[in-house]
């Protein structure tokens, strides 16, 4: 198939997850054209079977706010129509799945019929998208699309409980690429940070309000209070300065390490022992899958997708939203015993290998071309 992915091309999961499906569908012999308005963050190799294809908008002094998504309309129209694309695979809905609707429309006009798969990320549901500012587009844009699919069972519910949806949503979660995310021998770095042998917790996220990252530094107050222990806080966002901030007046800031944004996440993964992640809300969970995949159990709220991935006294424990202290007492029980510690460890990656690549991408594979031939 000929597959054009419109994604953000950044860290966030919605971005990861086109990109890591794009790469995995051109190493499958698939043709993959990637739109968007930057080289995919994860995008980093040459393969014959990918190509990029940049969206550039052109400002002038009377825009205010440059149209991003008539950029992004026009240049659908243009790379559809030459490189005689299949289908369209738009990632986040705003603006990417109206953009692709226009774009529909005027590629009808060249006798063309391009088949729209949209997948619902979470906050483009959750947060952005049941904002009175954007709600009629996205409910019109998601009725549109050709296929929809949402990345957890929950994120589905919502969807139809926010929005007036007349179509089918498929549910095809998040995935993981195991021969990248596995438990790497990292022990000088392990020692590095934690000399004395302390316990390692880790947060990594967008840092931004849903993620809840001052809960984050509250629970490992907590934990460090009955555990030797360090924490690592990996990513960059709005929150981070007052987290830095937190840290110091809990004095716990001499244990705490904030490392930006980092590539080779599976490496610090591999040195930690307790993954935290007390989100407002999450549709899924990727970063936590990740975590698992590097056989880091998790703490987890309850919200969202989350439990149909953190398996609660199994993979790690869930907690309400704000139950700071539940977290604490979970964590401290895990990191109290080796030998439970070691269990949960196994039981992570048990659940991680269920997500593996290899079992979705045929899911998503079929899934386009039951949507080309209803099309
Ligand atoms: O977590 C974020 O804030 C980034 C966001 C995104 O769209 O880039 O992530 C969402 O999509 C991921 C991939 O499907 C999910 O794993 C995350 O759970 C989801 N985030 C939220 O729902 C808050």
């Amino acid at each position: 198939m000929k597959i054009g992915i419109v994604c953000y091309p950044t860290f966030g999961g919605s971005g990861v997850v086109a990109t890591e499906l794009g790469k995995a569908l051109a190493d499958n012999g698939h043709q993959v054209h990637f739109i968007t308005y930057n080289q995919p963050a994860r995008l980093d190799f040459f393969s014959e079977n990918l190509f990029y294809h940049e969206v550039s908008v052109s400002n002038y002094p009377l825009f205010d706010y440059p149209p991003y998504e008539l950029a992004l309309a026009s240049r659908l129209v243009d790379v559809v129509r030459f490189e005689k694309l299949d289908v369209l695979h738009v990632h986040y809905a705003i603006p990417h799945a109206s953009a692709a609707f226009m774009a529909k429309q005027i590629l009808l006009t060249y006798g063309i019929y391009i088949p729209v798969v949209t997948t619902l990320h979470g906050t483009d549901i959750t947060l952005v998208g049941k904002d009175r500012t954007y709600k009629p587009v996205v409910t019109f844009s998601i009725n549109k699309s050709d296929g929809v699919t949402a990345v957890s069972e929950n994120l589905k519910k919502d969807t139809y409980e926010f929005f007036d949806i007349e179509n089918d949503i498929r549910v095809i979660p998040n995935f993981i690429d195991l021969k990248r995310f596995s438990l790497k021998a990292k022990d000088h770095f392990k020692r590095a940070i934690a000399p004395e042998g302390e316990k390692i917790l880790i947060h990594t996220s967008n840092f931004r309000k849903v993620k809840r990252t001052d809960d984050v530094v509250r629970i490992f107050a907590q934990i460090r209070e009955k555990i030797p222990s360090k924490l690592l806080m990996v990513g960059d966002g709005g929150e981070r300065s007052d987290c830095e901030q937190l840290c110091r007046d809990l004095g716990v800031g001499d244990d705490v390490r904030f490392l930006g944004k980092q590539d080779a996440i599976e490496e610090i993964l591999s040195v930690s022992d307790l993954f935290l992640m007390p989100s407002q809300s999450e549709s899924f969970g990727l970063a936590a899958l990740e975590a698992m995949a590097c056989k880091v159990p998790v703490i987890s709220s309850n919200a969202g997708g989350l439990p149909e991935l953190n398996l609660d006294g199994v993979t790690g424990y869930l907690k309400d939203v704000g139950d700071i202290q539940g977290m604490a007492e979970s964590a401290v029980y895990i990191l109290s015993d080796e030998t439970r510690l070691a269990t949960f460890k196994e039981n992570a990656l048990a659940r991680a290998k269920q997500f593996d690549l290899s079992k979705i991408l045929p899911v998503y594979e079929k899934y386009y071309i039951e949507v080309i031939e209803k099309s």
